[in-house]
């Protein structure tokens, strides 16, 4: 009891659901999480019976954290694309709708793609990568707007065995050309322009620039928006032409479980972004057997996650959750605030939505335009809210609950990572009360851990009761990824090296009395914002190339709307000036290195940053520096030049 916190009584009795859908109730989710650690393989040999095997599995578990060695269901062989699409339509639910596209431009063409016309778009998209040269085992990158062609790519390299490589559309030619030479991906499915709000976004181009630095064999380009765009000969096709004589026939490769299905990049809090790896089988299982408690989905609903298919949540909840249980799942090209602030809700009342799942970055920036643009919409559809992506403060939960939900609707606050693959800690809508700000349960097979900074256990499952720490989770589940792309050594020193036999999350976490836990953020150098992950040493590394900047320390601070905005600390080179010339160069400069999402908010120039005396920045007093919490500095005594902390206290930006 010795580490109550305020919050842990604010307690919102679930609004009574019927269980007609594929969920549970507080019975047998008690029932259901204790087998699925009592008897693991029992428990993941029944969910896996969901999926449809060529061979089935007859192991299921083989993990081990230390040696880090990672299996699942390893001797199944299964193909995902066939279980996501074609056993659909070979149980005559063909007809029912796979995919429905809402354009940027609401009184643009809606599409509805039912399941058979998916198998069909599929068929046709992989057998053109097959034209194109690709083979299985070879990496793909996708780079490609919000619309079903980003899905059929996704799930054509699954149906032939390539493995996928989906980077945001919103990221910069750097970002590209890095990810392909990472990944040695010969090939880029692309189109010609995004669209956004509006705005083009010349992702053709962006490709051109990329290859310019590393060359890849072929780019095969979805004619989109028709914006001209330039087509090298030899490399470059246009899907329309390359696909127009191709068999509408592609069987679906047999996979064994363990075969890579994607490589996903994601920051970390040290140099470049990781290619975190995931692999058929346990991806499948956990994204199905997710997907369906998690959103107790009922037939014939609409489910609308407005992420970017660039993001792992994307990958798990727009294309291969849903479309793994047969639903229906909208995928929406614009943003929440185009052409006006009502976006996200006429959307809703038009395709009928009755699931909805976004991040707290969306819900503030909404909420902050206050609740007209919400209340003139019906939303009666809804039966069900989610929220992902980064801590939702308990005020921002409130007004999604009572003024998008009417206080009628449950909320799930999930809380997972790229490399978790799936929901890891949720509350389940029929199963249990929510706590706002507090991202609820563990899910089956998941056992979290809290440990001091020495690893010292404060509170598990085991041991119940309440404390704060760092989140570890102490064993393996079926859709944790296996490595990093390439570098197994940097896999096990990122997530297993910290505390020993652990997989540590790199976040904080608070677990209650009733077992509820309260994720509390980073530990560690990477910030989150708008519900994006970047790494502190990639923005520095971008500032550190400009020709005038000498050293870079960036780090997050609190932001109203986008949970953390990024504030950079910049010294020049000797005769270099600092002017208002500079600071929006320098803005402009980590755009164009990373993408607008890195873009700084605040650029302090300073004469020098605080170091130990072993060289060391003191990024502990950065930080409060930023969050203007100077009161609170803590121990300056190792600093090798403490007047340099006056310095930046007087000259701080984010007064
Ligand atoms: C799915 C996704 C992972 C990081 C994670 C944590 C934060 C995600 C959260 C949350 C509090 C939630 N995070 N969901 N924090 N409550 N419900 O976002 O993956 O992009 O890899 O980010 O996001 O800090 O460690 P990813």
């Amino acid at each position: 009891m010795a580490d109550q916190h305020p919050h842990d009584h604010d307690i919102v009795t679930r609004p009574a659901i019927a269980m007609a859908g594929t969920g549970c109730d507080a019975e047998q989710y008690a029932a259901l999480y204790r087998r699925s650690l009592d008897d693991s393989d029992g428990f993941w040999a029944e969910q896996a019976k969901r999926i449809d095997w060529i061979t089935a599995p007859t192991r299921i578990a083989n993990w081990s954290f230390d040696p880090v060695d990672i299996r699942w269901f390893e001797d199944g062989v299964l193909n995902i694309c066939h279980n996501a699409v074609d056993r659909h339509v070979e149980a005559g639910r063909g007809d029912r709708t796979a995919l429905i596209f809402e354009p940027d431009d609401p009184s643009g063409e809606v599409r509805k793609i039912s399941y058979a016309q998916l198998q069909r778009e599929v068929a046709i998209f992989a057998n053109t990568l097959k034209k194109l040269g690709v083979a299985k085992g070879d990496r793909v990158t996708i780079y490609m707007p919000m619309v079903p062609e980003g899905a059929f790519a996704m799930l054509a390299c699954a149906r032939i065995g390539a493995i996928h490589s989906v980077i945001f559309g919103g990221f910069s030619p750097d970002a590209i050309a890095g990810r392909v030479e990472d990944c040695r991906s010969d090939w880029i499915v692309t189109a010609d322009e995004g669209l956004r709000g509006s705005k083009r976004i010349p992702l053709k181009a962006n490709v051109d620039t990329a290859c310019d630095k590393v060359p890849v064999k072929g780019v095969l380009v979805y004619r989109h928006t028709g914006g001209d765009v330039a087509m090298q000969e030899g490399r470059d096709h246009w899907y329309h032409e390359l696909s127009a004589d191709v068999s509408r026939d592609c069987p679906c490769e047999p996979m064994q479980a363990e075969d890579p299905l994607f490589i996903l990049y994601t920051s970390g809090s040290t140099g470049k972004p990781k290619g975190v790896l995931h692999t058929t089988g346990g991806y499948a299982v956990w994204t199905e057997t997710t997907f369906r408690y998690v959103f107790d989905y009922r037939e014939d609903e609409v489910f609308w996650c407005t992420a970017d298919i660039g993001w792992v949540t994307g990958h798990s909840y727009i294309v291969y959750g849903p479309l793994l249980n047969g639903a229906t799942a909208l995928m929406f090209e614009g943003v929440p605030n185009y052409p006006d602030h009502d976006r996200f809700w006429q959307v809703v009342d038009k395709h009928k939505v009755n699931i909805f799942y976004t991040a707290p970055t969306a819900i503030r920036s909404l909420m902050r335009e206050g609740k007209d643009y919400v209340t003139r919409h019906d939303l009666s559809t809804l039966r069900l809210l989610g929220s992902v992506g980064e801590p939702i403060n308990p005020e921002a939960w409130r007004w999604y609950y009572e003024t998008v939900g009417k206080a009628k609707i449950p909320v799930v606050d999930t809380w997972w990572q790229t490399e978790t693959g799936g929901i890891m800690i949720t509350t389940l809508p029929g199963a249990h009360d929510m706590k706002p700000g507090s991202a609820g349960r563990a899910f089956f097979g998941i056992a979290p851990q809290l440990v001091d900074g020495d690893g010292k256990v404060l509170a598990d499952e085991a041991t119940g009761g309440s404390a704060e720490g760092n989140l570890c989770i102490t064993r393996s589940w079926p859709g944790q990824a296996r490595t990093v792309y390439g570098d197994h050594d940097r896999f096990v020193q990122t997530y297993f090296s910290t505390y020993k036999g652990k997989y540590f999350t790199g976040d904080g976490c608070r677990r209650d009395d009733d077992g509820y836990y309260w994720i509390t953020g980073r530990v560690d150098d990477v910030i989150n914002v708008s519900g994006h992950r970047m790494g502190t040493a990639e923005v520095e590394s971008a500032l550190v190339l400009h020709p005038k900047v000498a050293e870079a320390a960036v780090v997050g601070y609190p932001h109203e709307i986008k949970g953390q905005g990024i504030y950079c600390y910049v010294t020049l080179n000797a005769g270099d000036e600092p002017s208002e010339g500079l600071e929006a160069e320098l803005r402009q400069w980590v755009r164009k290195e990373i993408g607008p999402i890195a873009t700084p908010d605040h650029i302090h120039f300073t004469p020098a940053l605080p170091k130990t005396r072993s060289g060391k920045i003191m990024r502990r007093i950065l930080r409060k520096i930023a969050e203007n919490e100077t009161g609170s500095l803590g121990d300056t005594s190792t600093l090798a030049d403490p007047a340099i902390v006056e310095t930046l206290i007087e000259t701080r930006k984010n007064r």
